[in-house]
């Protein structure tokens, strides 16, 4: 393009958006908000994506290419407006335009409301695995729920959480669609009558109570290409519409009753990460999307073949994401008997061929396990299936391992009075994964040992991956051009290409590129500490970070016990030579997970202690960051030195922050748990640091006990120190970590803190050794840009391309 086209298209721009400025707000430009030039950029930005919509999905109508639906509870997509406009190729354009028409670019885009349509990881990876499937062009999709409130925004005051109602659609959403027309109805309670219709056994449903499902949906727009997938997200509303049996029976008041309770199903996210709550709310909306997805889905597929299921599972996988949609197979199960007509044998082959399952955590805390009434209750049919999908399977099972009691109770579904959804999902899925490779080892070998020996072809492993254009092209764009400066613009289409940057592993021109750019980020951190913490922070120190939900087993007490430590030691000797550091935390807590709360409380308290103690001489600066969302999020990765994966080994599935952070140049300081074992394979022992007991040597604790945290407690002055200062006063007039002192000693510690310390302060030390030699540390961090190729989601949704969809 020349200049003088470019000049024409910014003047078109320019003219296009003030005229949108009037539509949406009836203001000119000179006096229309913020929010109102956001929402005229919003509806410009969907006109150009949904031509390119149209087109895909007219493309996908014809069932000529396999489709991916994800079925996920939560899809944790972040602002879209920066992806969007990245990925039209537009976003320079836009910014050029805004500056000369004197808008704040940044300002306009900080309007939009950060979904928070999702807890944490599990969530973040569907959204980077939407990305990605669209980046390569591939027809993949998601299902989901739109909850009128996400996860609660967090606030800090006098330390500790307080939580506020996440009105995320309070001014509307622009980049959804409403459509009506494409609702599903879907049935709660009733009983189940056989009939004999024709000659056949029919299942009719009476007596529920209906709920409609309407989708709104998103487009997700491929990186610079002209593939627009969809995010489904569906939202419960009163079926007034439709001719509700109770209502023609004249129940008038059931029908009332109904309305505020359908709403209640899509009207919030449940806050906990890694851990299940039995409520029947829960179950509601876990067959709630799955029922309205798989409808849509059979709809969609026959319109396009001759009204005829053949070849169902050829063209369609059904991904479950964790277990929360395993009633996928029961449902689908449902529909191919009593709506198409088929049989059992033809219906299952169907749904074993078209669902795969990912696992996403050991917890057993996590494993979610219905009690039978509650679901017989809620959902008959589904029941009924369940019940007969597991008489078949445990017939199967004596079989091949006649009279073995014992394993077929340990892998009976149904068994001791609950719905065992693992086991569902595994008995109905013709693949089953794990996230890392370590992970999907102790799924074998561990967690599902006992259907890994009846399904050994089944399992899989697929390490997770994000998407480097939401964590590094678009989060950190100084990078980003510091890359395309030095080894050309084509790594963005291959990540691999990033080992290029190995070129200039003893380049000190590049070295001081590389560092000013670190610090630019850093700096765009201090100043939001300084704005939101009131904290002054020296952007020189090291930025030590560990965001994450907050969890006993992610081991934030470690990382706070280490710097209460540190301070005691910078007491002793102010003269202590070491790196000034700064170390940061953020992360939400489950409002009823009173130890997390805890553990947020004790860190603001040492941030207390040591932000106002002039003696430290500013060596050591502790920072809680509030409300640790994507947004946030895309500020803190490009500003870290160190990375905390400090979880004990075994129990982190993957993690994903490892990767974003790693993506960024920071250094790994972690267990080896994990992808961590990946980023060391990735990076090469001399560019992490690594800690810890394995998880092996956890796993014989557990196993064999033989680990008293008395015993390290007793020998180790600096622990006895540190512990006393919880209880003591130090932090706080009255302030007692009692929980937190009782759960390490009088309990033994569950996740081996104390075990662990003694290594960690010197992987610490080591940290503090490395970083005050620059041409080390910056050498180091280069390295882990270079080779975080593997970690990209398109590596990902490739391998599961080939492994698990087997999509060429
Ligand atoms: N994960 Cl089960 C969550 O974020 N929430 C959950 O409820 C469960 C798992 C995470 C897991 O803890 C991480 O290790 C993974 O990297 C992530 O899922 C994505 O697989």
């Amino acid at each position: 393009m020349n200049s003088s086209e470019r000049e024409n298209i910014k003047a078109a721009y320019k003219a296009t958006f003030t005229k949108k400025i009037e539509e949406v707000s009836g203001n000119c430009l000179a006096d229309a908000s913020l929010l109102k030039q956001y929402q005229a950029l919003a509806e410009m930005v969907m006109e150009s994506i949904t031509s390119q919509w149209a087109k895909t999905n007219t493309l996908y109508n014809k069932n000529e290419s396999k489709q991916v639906y994800f079925f996920s509870i939560e899809f944790l997509i972040g602002r879209l407006m920066k992806s969007y406009l990245s990925n039209l190729g537009v976003e320079e354009l836009v910014q050029e335009c805004s500056a000369e028409m004197g808008l704040d670019y940044e300002a306009i885009l900080a309007q939009e409301s950060d979904p928070g349509l999702g807890n944490g990881g599990l969530g973040r990876l569907m959204a980077c695995y939407l990305d990605s499937s669209s980046a390569m062009g591939m027809p993949a999709h998601g299902n989901g729920i739109r909850y009128k409130y996400g996860l609660f925004e967090q606030r800090i005051i006098n330390g500790e959480q307080i939580e506020v109602a996440d009105n995320w659609l309070k001014n509307g959403y622009p980049f959804e669609i409403r459509n009506p027309d494409k609702s599903v109805i879907i049935k709660y309670y009733g009983q189940i009558h056989s009939e004999n219709i024709n000659g056949n056994l029919t299942f009719v449903h009476e007596n529920y109570e209906a709920i409609m499902a309407v989708p709104y949906d998103i487009p997700i727009k491929g990186y610079r290409n002209e593939t627009v997938n969809s995010l489904r997200l569906w939202s419960a509303e009163p079926l007034e519409a439709f001719d509700l049996p109770s209502f023609n029976q004249g129940h008038f008041l059931n029908a009332v009753r109904h309305k505020s309770e359908a709403e209640a199903i899509s009207q919030i996210l449940y806050p906990n990460d890694n851990g299940f709550d039995g409520k029947l709310l829960r179950l509601k909306q876990e067959y709630f999307f799955v029922c309205a997805g798989i409808k849509r889905i059979i709809v969609d597929f026959k319109r396009s073949n001759n009204n005829s299921m053949d070849g169902f599972s050829d063209k369609i996988c059904i991904h479950i994401n964790d277990t929360h949609p395993a009633l996928c197979g029961p449902e689908l199960m449902r529909v191919l008997m009593d709506e198409e007509g088929l049989g059992w044998e033809e219906s299952w082959k169907i749904t074993v061929a078209a669902m795969s399952f990912t696992n996403h955590t050991v917890l057993p805390e996590a494993l979610e396990k219905w009690p039978v009434d509650m679901m017989k209750d809620l959902l008959p049919r589904i029941y009924m299936i369940i019940e007969e999908i597991n008489r078949r399977f445990l017939l199967d099972l004596d079989n091949e391992f006649p009279h073995d009691l014992d394993r077929n109770h340990s892998l009976s579904i149904i068994r001791d009075n609950y719905v065992h959804m693992a086991s569902l999902a595994i008995v109905s899925s013709h693949s089953i994964n794990g996230v890392a490779t370590l992970h999907s080892k102790i799924l074998r070998e561990e967690t599902f040992n006992g259907f890994y020996q009846v399904f050994p072809k089944r399992f899989y492993s697929v390490t997770n991956g994000v998407s480097p254009r939401r964590f590094l092209m678009n989060s950190n764009p100084e990078l980003k051009t510091l890359i395309n400066d030095s080894i050309g613009p084509d790594w963005d289409h291959n990540l691999f290409d990033l080992k290029k940057l190995l070129n200039y592993i003893n380049d000190p021109v590049f070295y001081q590129k590389f560092d000013a750019v670190k610090l630019s980020n850093k700096v765009r951190l201090a100043n939001y500490m300084a704005r939101y913490n009131n904290v002054t922070v020296d952007p020189n120190s090291i930025f030590d970070i560990q965001v994450k939900r907050i969890h006993e087993y992610k081991r934030q007490l470690l990382n706070a016990l280490h710097v209460l430590y540190l301070y005691n030691r910078l007491k002793e000797n102010p003269n202590l030579e070491m790196a000034p550091r700064t170390f940061i935390f953020a992360g939400k807590a489950a409002p009823g997970y009173y130890y997390a709360k805890e553990v947020i409380k004790l860190i603001t308290a040492i941030a207390e202690l040591v932000n106002n103690d002039p003696s430290l001489h500013d060596k050591l600066k502790v920072v809680f960051l509030a409300n640790f969302n994507v947004s946030l999020a895309e500020i803190i990765y490009p500003a870290a030195n160190i990375s905390e994966q400090i979880s004990t080994a075994g129990k982190e599935a993957s993690g994903t922050g490892n990767m974003k952070f790693m993506m960024n140049g920071a250094i790994t300081l972690g267990t080896m748990d994990g992808a961590n074992i990946e980023i060391l394979d990735a990076v090469g022992p001399s560019n992490i640091v690594s800690f810890g007991l394995s998880a092996d040597e956890v796993h014989h604790y557990q196993k064999y006990g033989g680990y008293r945290s008395i015993d390290i407690f007793e020998q180790d002055p600096r622990i006895q120190q540190v512990l006393h200062q919880l209880i003591d006063g130090t932090l706080g007039y009255g302030l007692s970590f009692q929980a937190i002192y009782d759960s390490l000693l009088l309990y033994n510690d569950g996740y081996f803190v104390l075990k662990d310390f003694n290594a960690y302060a010197d992987a610490q030390n080591q940290v503090d050794h490395l970083f005050r030699n620059p041409t080390i540390w910056t050498k180091m961090s280069i390295s882990n840009v270079a080779n975080s190729g593997i970690f990209s989601s398109d590596r990902s949704i490739a391998d599961y391309q080939r492994e698990i969809w087997k999509i060429i």
